[in-house]
C-alpha cells in the first residue's frame, strides 16, 4: 500500500527535476519543494521504492524530467460519456485529457492495437498507452479494457494509463488493478456539490439521469470512493483539475487537501479553456480562463507535499508523441494498414538505454551548475521563456517556436512552471510581425527568452518589450544555462548594471491548437 506520506517524499525525488541549491541544506524530510534540498540524483530512484520508481521513471506524466525524453500516445476509443461537463462539446475531445476542438479518428480496439504497435516500432521512445476519451474510457468499459488487453498481450513493456471522469470508477477499480493499469487519472473539479452543480449540469448513473447538486454529490463520492480504493491497492493516481476562475479556482485548494489525504500522487491543475466557437456552456457564456500569473499562483498554493504536475499540455485523445508535440496525423487508421509494423522490444530497449545515458548527462550538467549556486543569498527569482525541441537542450529557432517551456530561477534552483504555446513567427519562410505580439503576450511575465537562434528583428521588437532575447547558449542544456544566467543576472542587479523589476501577467492561449 502507498500512503499520502510515502507518495509525498517518494514523488519529490522523480517529479523534482528542480534542482534545488545547497546540498548542503538537505533536512532528510524532503517536505516542501519550494525550500528544502533534494539532494540525490533528481533523475535516480532516490527513496521511492523499486516498485514505483518502475512505474514513473519513464512515464511522460507522471515525471517532468521524462517528459523531455520520454512520448505516450493515446487511441480514441471511447466515444460516449456519461456525464456533461460545461467546458465540454460532445462534437470535440475529452477537455479532461484533450483540447477542445479537434475531433478525433475513433478506433475499434483491434485498430487501436495496431496503431499502438505502430507507434511503437517507430517512436521507441515511445512508453505509454493511455486511454483518455473522445468520452470517459469507464462509460465505453468493454472497448478500453479489450484495447488494453491486447496491447498487454503484443506489446508487453508499455505502461497502459487510464483517464476517467471517475463516476464508474469504483466498478472497476478491480478490473484495473488485474489487468495491471498501473496509472489512473480522476478529473476532480469538486468536492463541495454546490460547486460541482456550476460545472456539471448533469449526469446519468444507475439508468437514471442526475441533475443539479444530487448530481454532483453523487459525482464527487463516486470519485473520492474511486481514488480511495485505487491508492490502497497501489495504483498510482494523479489528479486533474481544470481551474475555472470564479467557479472552482480558490476551491481547488480544499480539493488538494482531499486528494491528497486519499493518497493522490500527483496534482495537475490545468486552465480552462474557453471560447465561443467550441460551443460550449462556458465559452458561450464568455467564461474565461485563468491568466498564467493566476494559475501558478494557485499551483504554488497547492503546492506542498503532493507535487503539482505543471507540465500538461492538455492533450488531444490521439495524441501521440512527445508531450508539446503532435505526431498523430502519421498514424491515421489509414496510415497504419499500410505500415510495415515490427515490434522489436530488444531494439526498443537498446534505444531507451541511450536515451537514459542522455538524460544522465542532462541531470548532471545542471547539478554542477547547481552547486556553484550554494550559498547564494538572494529573493530575486526570474521566469525564462526557453526555445526547445526536446531532449532537454535549447535547440529551437526563434521563428519556429509552437510553445516555449518556462522555468523559474532563483537562488534555491531552477524548475520547469508552465508552457507557453504561440503561434510561429515565422510562417512559409516569412516572418509574421503580428505574432510578435502574441509572442510577448505569451511570455511578458519572463525575463529573458532562450533561443537557438533569432533574427535582427524580433530580437529588436522583444527587447523593446523588456524581454532580453539570449542565444549564447545555443544548444546548450536548458537548466544549466537558467543558473549560469541567474548567477551573471545577479551580478548585473548588484553592479546596478541591470534595475530588477517583476514582470507583469502573460497570457495562456485559448482555443484548440490544431498541429
Ligand atoms: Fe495520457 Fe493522461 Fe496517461 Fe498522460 S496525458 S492518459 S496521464 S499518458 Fe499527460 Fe496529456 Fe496532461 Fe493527460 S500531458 S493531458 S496529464
Ligand atoms: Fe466531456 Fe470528458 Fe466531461 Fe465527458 S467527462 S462531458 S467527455 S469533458
Amino acid at each position: 500500500m502507498i500512503t499520502g506520506n510515502h507518495n509525498a517524499n517518494a514523488l519529490l525525488r522523480v517529479m523534482q527535476p528542480m534542482a534545488l541549491a545547497g546540498c548542503g541544506s538537505q533536512t532528510g524530510t524532503g517536505k516542501s519543494a519550494a525550500g528544502k534540498s533534494s539532494c540525490g540524483s533528481a533523475a535516480g530512484q532516490g527513496d521511492l521504492t523499486p516498485e514505483v520508481w518502475e512505474k514513473v521513471k519513464n512515464h511522460p506524466c507522471y515525471s517532468e524530467e521524462a517528459h523531455h525524453h520520454y512520448a505516450r500516445m493515446h487511441v480514441a476509443v471511447a466515444p460516449a460519456c456519461n456525464i456533461q461537463c460545461n467546458y465540454c462539446n460532445r462534437k470535440y475531445d475529452c477537455s479532461n485529457e484533450s483540447r477542445p476542438g479537434v475531433v478525433s479518428e475513433r478506433l475499434e480496439p483491434e485498430q487501436a492495437a495496431r496503431k499502438v504497435l505502430a507507434v511503437a516500432s517507430t517512436i521507441p521512445q515511445m512508453t505509454v498507452l493511455g486511454i483518455a476519451g473522445p468520452g470517459d474510457p469507464l462509460a465505453n468499459p468493454e472497448k478500453t479494457f479489450k484495447t488494453f488487453e491486447l496491447v498487454q498481450r503484443t506489446a508487453p513493456d508499455i505502461k497502459l494509463c487510464l483517464s476517467t471522469n471517475g463516476l464508474m470508477l469504483p466498478d472497476y477499480v478491480d478490473r484495473i488493478a488485474e489487468m495491471k493499469i498501473d496509472h489512473v487519472t480522476i478529473t476532480i473539479n469538486m468536492i463541495d456539490p454546490q460547486v460541482g452543480a456550476k460545472i456539471y449540469p448533469w449526469i446519468f448513473y444507475n439508468h437514471k439521469r442526475y441533475t443539479g447538486v444530487e448530481a454532483s454529490r453523487i459525482l464527487s463520492e463516486r470519485q473520492l470512493l474511486g481514488l480511495e480504493m485505487l491508492t490502497e491497492r497501489g495504483i498510482l493516481c494523479k489528479v486533474n483539475s481544470v481551474m475555472i476562475p470564479g467557479v472552482n479556482d480558490r476551491h481547488l485548494v480544499a480539493v488538494n487537501k482531499a486528494v491528497k489525504s486519499r493518497g493522490a500522487f500527483l496534482h495537475n491543475i490545468m486552465p480552462l479553456i474557453s471560447a465561443p466557437e467550441h460551443g460550449t456552456v462556458f465559452g458561450l457564456s464568455g467564461q474565461p480562463g485563468p491568466t498564467a500569473q493566476e494559475l501558478k499562483l494557485l499551483q504554488d498554493d497547492c503546492e506542498g507535499e503532493m507535487q503539482m504536475m505543471r507540465h500538461c499540455r492538455q492533450c488531444r485523445a490521439d495524441a501521440v508523441g512527445l508531450l508539446g508535440e503532435d505526431r498523430s496525423a502519421e498514424f491515421t487508421a489509414e496510415k497504419i494498414m499500410e505500415m510495415d509494423v515490427k515490434y522489436d522490444l530488444a531494439a526498443r530497449e537498446a534505444y531507451q538505454e541511450k536515451v537514459e545515458m542522455k538524460r544522465e548527462a542532462v541531470v548532471a550538467a545542471r547539478n554542477t551548475e547547481l552547486a556553484t549556486l550554494a550559498g547564494e543569498q538572494s529573493d530575486i527569482s526570474i521566469l525564462i521563456a526557453v526555445a526547445t525541441k526536446g531532449g532537454g537542450r535549447i535547440n529551437e529557432h526563434f521563428g519556429h517556436v509552437k510553445e516555449f517551456q518556462v522555468y523559474e530561477v532563483s537562488a534555491q534552483g531552477s524548475k520547469f512552471v508552465g508552457h507557453r504555446r504561440v503561434d510561429n513567427y515565422c510562417q512559409g519562410g516569412y516572418a509574421e510581425e503580428d505574432s510578435l505580439e502574441t509572442v510577448v503576450r505569451a511570455i511578458n511575465d519572463c525575463q529573458a527568452v532562450f533561443v537557438a537562434r533569432i533574427g535582427g528583428c524580433p530580437r529588436k521588437g522583444l527587447v523593446e518589450a523588456g524581454i532580453e532575447p539570449v542565444d549564447r547558449y545555443a544548444m546548450e542544456y536548458i537548466e544549466q544555462s537558467a543558473i549560469a544566467y541567474f548567477k551573471e543576472y545577479l551580478e548585473r542587479v548588484r553592479s546596478g548594471e541591470v534595475e530588477h523589476k517583476q514582470r507583469g501577467d502573460a497570457e495562456l492561449r485559448q482555443g484548440a491548437l490544431i498541429a
